[in-house]
């Protein structure tokens, strides 16, 4: 019979016990950071495009909008060292996404390459976006995504530091071989787990 420590029963956590991965704070604000200016892309040109093997999948806000939703709430950790718990989403799951584009003939492939409105980009690996893990987000709060934080939608990549969680999106793009983006190439880690504070590129 395993025995119970003493004490371990009826002890509960503190409240966000075990959710602050090391070296991060809490934050009750949201943080805005952008490396550029906001952009505003009207929504009557803004579509989203997944690319794979030299076959696409577009589509416009209307048809964007009729894709599967899902409601998310979930812990955020910056890079920069604050982390803010519970935030609401919703948005098109990346396994809806690719469900739709598998009809139009879009074949998935190993890497992903987000592209944003203003030249940001950040690369994923396939198997982080699927089963659940990554939405493409149009709302926050109960309200449309706000354009500081991204929208009209943005990538949302919540178990990876939140450089990965591209605003403005406008294309997933799934390629053969890993293809690093823009904070990726300036020195970041590659990956970028904050549960093993993967922050720059060399930190195990
Ligand atoms: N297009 C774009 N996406 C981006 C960024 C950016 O500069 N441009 N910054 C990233 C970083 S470093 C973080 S921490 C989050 C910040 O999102 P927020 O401004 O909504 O808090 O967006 C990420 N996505
Ligand atoms: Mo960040």
């Amino acid at each position: 019979m395993t025995p119970i420590s003493r004490g371990f029963r009826g002890r509960h956590p503190e409240p966000g016990a075990g959710k602050l991965p090391p070296g991060q704070y809490e934050t009750h604000d949201f943080p805005v950071l952008s490396a550029g200016p906001t952009p505003h892309t009207p929504l009557a040109s803004w579509s989203f495009t997944l690319t794979a093997g030299g076959k696409s999948a577009r589509w416009s806000w209307a048809e964007f909008e009729a894709l599967p939703h899902e409601a998310i709430t979930t812990d955020i950790h910056c890079v920069t060292k604050w982390s803010k718990f519970g935030t609401k989403w919703s948005g098109v799951p990346i396994d809806a996404l690719l469900a739709a584009g598998a009809v139009q003939g879009v074949q998935p492939a190993p890497f992903a390459l987000a592209l944003s409105d203003g030249g940001y980009s950040t690369n994923v690996p396939l198997a982080d976006l699927t089963n659940g893990q990554a939405w493409i987000a149009v709302a926050y709060d109960g309200g449309p995504l706000p354009a500081e934080h991204g929208g009209p939608a943005r990538l949302l990549v919540p178990h990876l530091y939140f450089w990965k969680s591209a605003k403005w999106v406008r294309e997933l793009r799934l390629l053969p071989r890993d293809d690093p983006g823009f904070w990726e190439r300036l020195g970041y880690h590659n990956y970028g787990d904050p549960w093993r504070e993967q922050r720059y590129a060399g930190d195990p």
